[in-house]
């Protein structure tokens, strides 16, 4: 059975390239919710029925074997419902981001960029809070990024222009990290590094939970036990399959995409 993956858009196609990284032989199925992108300002309601709805297609109509929550707005505020309500285990990239932060700060100054909700959400406070109580984190929301991503101008001048304007508030917080806190963001990895500079850390919460998830597996002996036949990458979008899958081809490189 393959792994499950959702997200609002196109981001979690960012956990889906780390995963497979380290997961080589396992199959995966993702939807990127892109007709209702953004999921940041929406209500915890209404992007709880949305992962509800997703994570039901994927357990229904492929039987995945766990799902991967690969967005942290609905990280945020589903990840409990889903382990909840669901049969397979379902993990979020949160904990993971979190854990993965607070490793690599020195100085306990961990920046976050996320959507609104997941800012609001203070789950990542929280998390990061329970682990090293000393640490503060200076957040903020960046909605636009998303739209970079999601409207396919995420490489151009303007997107890079922006990045470097909303990111310069943190120059003054001394930070030494900064959490990647949507999975859309790894996407501007290059603008983002630019603007805060290279003794910043980044720390791309989809990679660490691709890592988590492969420990996962392989601890509850989850993982296929042959490499024959290949594996299968299925990936559904609930909006218009073009722009969808340029990003795609463009993010994830040559493979055997099915869309
Ligand atoms: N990729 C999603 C996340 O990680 O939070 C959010 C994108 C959005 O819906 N605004």
């Amino acid at each position: 059975h393959a792994i499950g993956l959702m997200d609002s858009g196109i981001g979690g196609l960012t956990v889906l390239k780390a995963a497979k990284a380290l997961l080589p032989h396992e199959s995966m199925v993702f939807v990127g919710d892109n007709a209702r992108n953004p999921y940041g300002p929406k209500s915890p309601e209404e992007v709880i029925e949305y992962a509800r709805q997703i994570a039901g297609f994927l357990v229904e109509k492929h039987q995945i074997k766990v799902l991967a929550i690969a967005c942290n707005t609905a990280t945020a505020c589903a990840l409990p419902v889903l382990q909840d309500e669901l049969d397979i285990p379902v993990i979020g990239v949160i904990d993971s981001g979190a854990k993965a932060a607070v490793e690599a700060s020195h100085n306990g100054r961990i920046g976050l960029i996320a959507t609104e909700g997941t800012v609001q959400s203070e789950k990542y406070q929280q998390d990061i809070a329970s682990l090293d109580p000393e640490a503060q984190v200076f957040a903020q929301a960046e909605p636009d990024f998303v739209q970079f991503v999601e409207k396919n101008t995420y490489k151009s001048k303007e997107s890079k222009q922006a990045v470097q304007e909303h990111l310069a508030a943190f120059k003054d917080d001394n930070i030494d990290t900064l959490i990647l806190g949507c999975t859309h963001f790894p996407l501007l990895t290059d603008a983002i590094a630019s603007a805060v500079g290279k003794d910043v850390a980044l720390v791309d919460a989809g990679a660490a939970t691709a890592t988590d998830l492969a420990d996962y597996l392989k601890s509850e002996g989850l993982l296929r036990k042959t490499t024959i036949p290949q594996p299968t990458y299925q990936l559904y979008t609930t909006g218009p399959v073009d722009t969808f899958a340029e990003i795609a081809n463009n993010w994830l490189g040559k493979g055997d995409w099915k869309y």
